[in-house]
């Protein structure tokens, strides 16, 4: 009987309710810490046992109907909050939703999607391998003994006390691939490679290599400049002269320069420095120390390879006039894309 008194008083007050923080206090005031029903329940132990049970029943009931209305009353203010809003001058159901900023793709990633469906088109496969790497691979299988004078030309970032170094170039991968697969192989790595280098317009710390690799029983010269030209023909789109000359990598012998006639003018410009030929990649046949080193018999085998900077593509192809662009973040550059 008490509690029927007190329950129509909590749901007036509840009802009165104007805001969230008003229903609380009354909530509280209820059913809180020191709220009615928990001052019902305390007073049980001081109370004859046979009124004990009917208290406690009581006062669990008058707790359920007040939580019970303060939860009722909350979906009615948050409905009239939201009425209230969609009344408000803000709003007009009719106008079309908030524009979804969309990024693009950075020029780097798509010529070298480019480059992969060609060279895929071409029976190759992509390959991909670590950018942290050890000494052997990086070097030693590559056919640079330490101390030798060539490693100067691929100074790169040492991991403190370990034989561990930022790749210089993707070429580890070759040699992973071949030690353990046997030829025929057809394949091109993509991928970040590291230089300690001074930088400039032309030169980064990172920057994108893709290097070339095809091993089997009987390749030669002829097999890697037709590769290269058939590749560049798709590429530009139109047939280029090119030519080849001498050019000394470890890892290769023969090794090769191999340079394209400029597609950008008819007798020198910059990006030929008016010599109408532009060096487009290093290239030549997989040297027999290398093919060892991965395990593959050099007797029967042979294999060439090549490698080229994606960056230097991706300018030529954009008219981009500084390679530190690629990586400097710069919205103002990327948003062009
Ligand atoms: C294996 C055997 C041979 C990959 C090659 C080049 C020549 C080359 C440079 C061009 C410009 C790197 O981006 S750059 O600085 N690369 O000239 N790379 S042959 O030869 C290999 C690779 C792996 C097992």
């Amino acid at each position: 009987m008490e509690n029927d008194a007190t329950l129509t008083e909590a749901q007036t007050k509840i009802r009165a309710c104007d805001d969230l923080a008003a229903l609380r206090a009354v909530e509280r005031e209820y059913v809180g810490k020191d709220g009615v029903v928990a001052r019902l329940l305390a007073s049980i132990p001081t109370l004859p046992s046979e009124q004990r049970r009917e208290v406690g029943q009581g006062a669990n009931q008058l707790k359920q109907a007040v939580l019970e209305a303060a939860r009722a009353r909350e979906s009615e203010l948050a409905a009239a909050a939201l009425a209230a809003e969609r009344k408000g001058a803000g709003f007009d159901p009719t106008l079309p939703p908030a524009r979804v900023e969309r990024g693009s793709l950075h020029p780097v990633t798509t010529v070298m999607r480019e480059v992969e469906d060609l060279f895929q088109s071409m029976g190759y496969t992509v390959l991909d391998g670590p950018e942290v790497e050890l000494d052997y691979y990086n070097f030693e299988a590559l056919n640079f003994p330490p101390d030798h004078p060539a490693r100067e030309e691929y100074d790169t970032f040492w991991c403190e006390g370990k034989d561990l170094l930022l790749r210089t170039h993707t070429s580890p991968v070759q040699i992973r691939t071949l030690e353990q697969h046997a030829p025929p192989i057809r394949a091109i790595v993509p991928g970040r490679v590291f230089r300690h280098e001074e930088q400039d317009a032309t030169h980064e710390h990172t920057f994108t290599q893709v290097e070339g690799l095809v091993v089997d029983e009987g390749v030669n010269v002829g097999h890697l400049t037709g590769t290269l030209k058939s590749f560049l023909r798709e590429l530009f789109q139109r047939d280029l002269d090119v030519r080849l000359r001498p050019g000394y990598f470890p890892f290769v012998e023969p090794g090769f320069e191999f340079d394209i006639r400029c597609p950008f003018c008819e007798g020198g410009c910059r990006v030929c420095s008016k010599t109408t030929w532009v060096e487009f990649c290093g290239c030549g046949m997989v040297h027999p120390n290398v093919l060892r080193a991965g395990g593959v018999d050099p007797e029967r085998y042979s294999g060439f390879a090549f490698g080229f900077g994606l960056d230097r593509l991706v300018m030529l192809r954009y008219g981009i006039d500084d390679i530190r662009h690629f990586m400097g973040g710069d919205l103002r550059f990327l948003e062009q894309f």
